[in-house]
């Protein structure tokens, strides 16, 4: 049996983080978890490159300018899109994740999706650590498993 995993040493690479401004004081949480989750397994300060958008429509465009730019091992996009502020909910939010899936698949690059998707403002605020995890920080995990894993998986094959 193979298997391949990825280890959670972020030390070396590159992280490009994409944030939502939208929702702001919830995204901003967001953002210092992701920045607490790479630092703390090895990814130093320089190696991060944070881009604002308005919203979380706007985050594939920039995560595919970012992926396009080849200078990040991989992206994180951070967001809130909370039904009860918007009709539009259905729209922002599951164009925002084929818009990022696309590109992640396109550009052949990890980029994880941690934008929350919640019915209130209570439940985003426990997503972003006031209570339950931080999924920013679950996020840089999430990038720093991916990069690895993707490592791995380069051998695949070639002891066959
Ligand atoms: N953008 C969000 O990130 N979250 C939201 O909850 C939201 N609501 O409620 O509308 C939202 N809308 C803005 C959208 O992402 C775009 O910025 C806007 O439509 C301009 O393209």
């Amino acid at each position: 049996m193979e298997i391949y995993e990825g280890k959670f040493d972020g030390t070396g690479h590159r992280f490009g983080i994409v944030v939502s401004r939208f929702n702001q004081p919830i995204t901003e949480r967001l953002l210092s978890g992701a920045l607490d989750g790479l630092k703390r397994h090895g990814v130093s300060e320089q190696d991060i490159a944070v881009a604002w958008v308005p919203g979380a429509f706007e985050v594939p465009l920039a995560a595919k300018k970012m992926a396009d730019s080849n200078r990040f091992d991989a992206l994180i996009c951070l967001g809130a899109v909370i039904r009860g502020e918007t009709a539009h909910f259905d729209f922002v939010a599951s164009q925002s994740a084929a818009g990022i899936l696309q590109t992640s698949l396109s550009q052949n690059i990890p980029i994880i999706y941690s934008i929350l998707t919640t019915e209130t403002i209570e439940q985003a605020e426990t997503r972003s650590g006031i209570k339950g995890t931080n999924y920013g920080f679950s996020g840089a995990l999430s990038a720093i498993e991916m990069i690895n894993t993707l490592k791995e998986l380069e051998t695949c094959g070639s002891t066959h």
